[in-house]
């Protein structure tokens, strides 16, 4: 009964363009094979690979062992597509779809031992950056909290087989928001002063170090909303679909795409309360 179940909420979860329903079950079975291998390099134990744009911001073996397995088999599968990765930079530039993968997201939390991390992997079309693409398709998977959260454009957001569906309004006693920190310390006075501005709308924060986990538990009514300034394309694209798909809003500033200079996640009430004290 679960496996009919599970196939008919699969196929219900299609929307019409047939070019996408071997793409989402793939992407789905290779968030999870690649989820397995990071927590099986983790248990192994792994090192810093290399530091990015600062101290703070790493690379470990496993990111980039991750998305050499991830880049190799969508290589292989759909070698007519683009990708565009954290670790590998973009290939196939122009193709009609683009996947957009984040290997580990959650990197410090991984190297921390923390289980807040996943496998973020999206199919994008119609553009290569946040500002231009829409999203299609949608896989977020954390191994060691054993949570796969997927979309599909116009077929809902689920979390396996639970169609998931945000609530409205705010809630009386407060909302709880999630947001998150860069790693320039330049730019910390700058995210605490707008902290500052939201709180009166939160009954408590969380910071939980995932954009990809953090916008999974706003689709799935777990966060109420998220805000953060700094993201990178691979960190918000599968995300934004699962929120857009459980009946949420992504954007940016008022009247602006959700990108590095912003991001807002929330239900209608939320979202709109959010970039007025943004903008104030
Ligand atoms: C992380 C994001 C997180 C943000 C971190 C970092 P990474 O992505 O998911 O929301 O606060 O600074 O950007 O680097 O772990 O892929």
């Amino acid at each position: 009964m679960t496996r009919r179940k599970g196939a008919d909420n699969f196929n219900r979860g299609l929307n019409a363009d047939l070019a996408l329903k071997p793409r989402l079950e793939f992407a789905i079975n290779l968030a999870k094979e690649a989820g397995a291998l990071a927590a099986q390099m983790r248990r192994m134990g792994v090192s810093i690979a290399e530091h990015k744009s600062s101290l703070a911001d790493i690379v470990t073996e496993a990111d980039q062992a991750v998305e050499q397995l991830i880049r190799a088999q969508i290589t292989a599968k759909f070698p007519e597509d683009a990708i565009l990765g954290e670790e590998g930079g973009s290939t196939n530039a122009g193709a009609e779809l683009l996947w957009v993968v984040d290997p580990i997201d959650g990197t410090v939390n991984y190297a921390s031992g923390f289980a807040q991390y996943a496998v973020s992997i999206a199919v994008v079309s119609e553009g290569d950056t946040p500002l231009s693409w829409r999203e299609e398709i949608a896989v977020v998977s954390a191994p060691e909290l054993a949570e796969t959260f997927w979309a599909i454009r116009d077929g809902g957001a689920w979390l396996g087989e639970q169609r998931l569906q945000m609530p409205a309004g705010i809630p009386e006693a407060g909302a709880l928001i999630a947001t998150g920190f860069g790693y320039d310390p330049a730019t910390h006075e700058g995210d605490l002063g707008r902290l500052r501005k939201i709180m009166p709308l939160a009954r408590d924060i969380r910071r939980m170090g995932a954009a990809s986990l953090d916008l999974a538990n706003v689709a799935a009514g777990r966060l109420d909303g998220y805000f953060e300034r700094g993201l990178q394309p691979w960190d918000l694209a599968a995300g934004a679909l699962l929120v857009r798909e459980a009946g949420g809003q992504v954007g940016g500033y008022r009247n602006e795409k959700a990108s590095a200079k912003m991001l807002v996640a929330a239900n209608a009430a939320l979202f709109s309360s959010i970039q007025s004290r943004l903008d104030a």
